[in-house]
């Protein structure tokens, strides 16, 4: 029988791939959304590996460099040699710079947002769930307190893979089913990436409002100033004062009005608008933004040393802590521990 991901680990070990395009396998399997899958192939034909190969071999001339000077101690590195060196790793800091530049959003987008609907109840959040999804997901009804568990789905909002939840209102309230249900939207109120807080703007701001932005003021917040087909009784200028980096958007859950808003909003907190097929994050995957992040921590400390006419050594020194890191994320003489806890997320049969 074949193990979790044997073949593609098969191609790895016979070195017809590396690493990160091993680990693009299970990005492509699992993207959500077409401009995740763009990137993952990407990865796949092996862009990010063409990069790294190409700063790999520019350490490792830097390093030769210095090591050549250490065979003789009594001479220092020449300034013209000290000048050169500077200005390679110099370019080398950069072009990591340049990658890890949208790694937080090449991750997102392979992995998604936490979007979580919070409010008070009837405020509308089960009636904007509906909205997103195109169709009858949650029950709505007049009375409140009708949303009692949290309902969750995954949707594209502009190429951008959200996971949205719903939530029960929440209120200070004596019933026990109410009680445990508001706990249950506290809960995924602490694991979201955005909070959208659902107001009825048709009504005056209540105390229940105010004790909820009093528990989400800290968060990345969008206020969504619904039932806006109504006449309105909320101020935006009087919200955004209360929580001045929020965005606030007047939308109708009815009527469909402004959800074009609600969902660029989403999308540009996170991506700053769509991602283009021309400019794909190369970095997509966090094992390769934590070491790349290791490998220019090392450059910028050997940069330090030798701006500072410290020893050679220690430059060597730095720049082999930055060779070692880039090898990780190629994945060469990776212990069977890494591989292994990489590999057991495959499926049998990839
Ligand atoms: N006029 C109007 N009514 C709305 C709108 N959104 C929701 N409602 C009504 O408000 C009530 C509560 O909605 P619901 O989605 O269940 O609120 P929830 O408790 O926050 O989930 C229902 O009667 C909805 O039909 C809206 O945009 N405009
Ligand atoms: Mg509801």
């Amino acid at each position: 029988m074949a193990d979790p991901g044997e073949f593609t680990l098969r191609a790895f070990s016979n070195g017809r791939i590396d690493l990160t395009q091993a680990e693009a396998v299970l990005n492509v399997v699992h993207s959500r959304t077409e401009s995740a899958l763009d990137a993952a192939l990407n990865l796949l034909k092996g862009s990010l590996s063409g990069r790294l190969v190409s700063l790999r071999n520019g350490l490792t001339a830097a390093l030769g460099g210095i090591e050549a000077g250490l065979d003789f101690p009594e001479e220092d590195l020449e300034p013209l040699e000290r000048g050169r060196l500077e200005k390679e790793l110099k370019k080398i800091s950069q072009e990591l710079d340049d990658l890890l530049e949208d790694a937080e959003r090449g991750i997102r987008q392979q992995e998604g947002i936490n979007v979580v609907l919070v409010g008070s109840p009837n405020a509308g959040k089960s009636s904007l769930m509906n909205r997103f999804l195109d169709y009858e997901r949650v029950l709505v009804t007049h009375i409140s307190g009708t949303t009692r568990d949290v309902v969750q789905e995954t949707l594209n909002i502009n190429g951008v893979p959200v996971r949205l939840a719903d939530t029960a209102g929440i209120t200070d309230s004596v019933c026990v089913i109410e009680q445990a249900s508001v706990q249950r939207s506290l809960t995924m109120l602490d694991q979201a990436d955005l909070v959208l807080f659902v107001l009825d703007g048709s009504r005056p701001l209540s105390d229940s409002d105010r004790a909820i932005v009093e528990k989400i003021k800290t968060r990345k917040i969008i206020v969504c100033l619904n039932k806006s087909d109504l006449a309105g009784k909320i101020e935006p200028g009087k919200i955004r004062k209360l929580m001045p980096v929020a965005l606030v958007i007047k939308v109708s859950a009815l009527s469909g009005n402004g959800m074009n808003e609600l969902k660029t909003g989403i999308s540009e907190l996170f991506f700053k608008g769509r991602i283009r097929k021309d400019e794909l994050p190369q970095v997509i995957n966090l094992r390769h933004k934590q070491l790349l992040e290791e490998c220019q921590s090392a450059v910028k400390r050997a940069l330090g040393i030798l701006r500072d006419f410290g020893y050679e050594e220690c430059v060597a020194f730095e720049l082999r802590q930055a060779l070692d890191a880039l090898s990780d994320v190629l994945g060469e003489d990776l212990g069977e521990e890494v591989l292994g806890s990489i590999f057991s997320r495959f499926c049998i049969g990839k």
